[in-house]
């Protein structure tokens, strides 16, 4: 067209291409718990596998740290909106527990010290999530999940379970505590699956 005014060119309206639809960018690190933050010792933790027909793996910290850690830079994105991008976690590849047990499971349950629960595809956690102990160089402060999380990056951080003490592997998809709430059983921030049905 040929006419270009200073300011409605159009590049400053355009999204940050690196947040999904609906998200802002966030710098700080906001705490969000349903409840009060349980206190686990590394000397008294365990983390567990179960598969749908009841067999059971479990972990203690030196064995979990055993199984080798790798270091994850990733953007995160919570369902109230704040996404966080480049953030640096450390932590054990989910697929190295998975690996301990037979399943033909479709998906798992996480389950978390205090009783948060979340469930999702056992699709998308392969590959794709970590059992995380360290944030930016740092042991994870028990509020963000410490001594250690699972991390599912990829979608909306209600499905990254702080202080995830076991996994229940599935044959049946079921809700966990937000999804319960009316949160998606899926959850990907780029398709904006927020609530239930979308
Ligand atoms: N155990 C547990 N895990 C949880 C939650 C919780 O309340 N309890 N909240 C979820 C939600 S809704 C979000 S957005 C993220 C927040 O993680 P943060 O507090 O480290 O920012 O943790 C998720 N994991
Ligand atoms: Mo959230």
């Amino acid at each position: 067209m040929g006419i270009f005014s200073p300011g409605f060119s159009g590049r400053s309206r355009e999204r940050n291409p690196e947040l999904p639809p609906g998200q802002y960018l966030e710098t700080g690190f906001p705490v969000l718990t349903a409840g009060p933050t349980p206190r686990i010792d590394k000397r008294d933790w365990e983390f567990s596998v179960v598969s749908e027909t009841g067999e059971r793996r479990s972990w203690d910290w030196q064995a979990m740290l055993d199984l080798g850690a790798e270091d994850v830079a990733t953007d995160i994105h919570c369902v109230t909106a704040w996404s966080k991008l480049g953030t640096h976690w450390r932590g054990v590849p989910i697929d190295r527990f998975l690996d301990a047990v037979d399943t033909n499971a479709e998906y798992l349950m996480a389950h978390s010290y205090g009783g948060y629960t979340t469930n999702m595809p056992l699709e998308e956690i392969k590959g794709r999530a970590w059992l995380a102990y360290e944030f930016e160089g740092e042991d994870l402060d028990p509020e963000h999940g410490g001594p250690a999380r699972l991390l599912v990056p990829h979608l909306y951080l209600w499905k990254s379970a702080k202080w995830v003490n076991s996994l229940q592997l599935m044959a049946a998809d079921a809700p966990g505590f937000w999804e319960q709430n009316g949160y998606s059983m899926h959850g990907d921030p780029w398709l904006e699956e927020r609530y239930w049905g979308s």
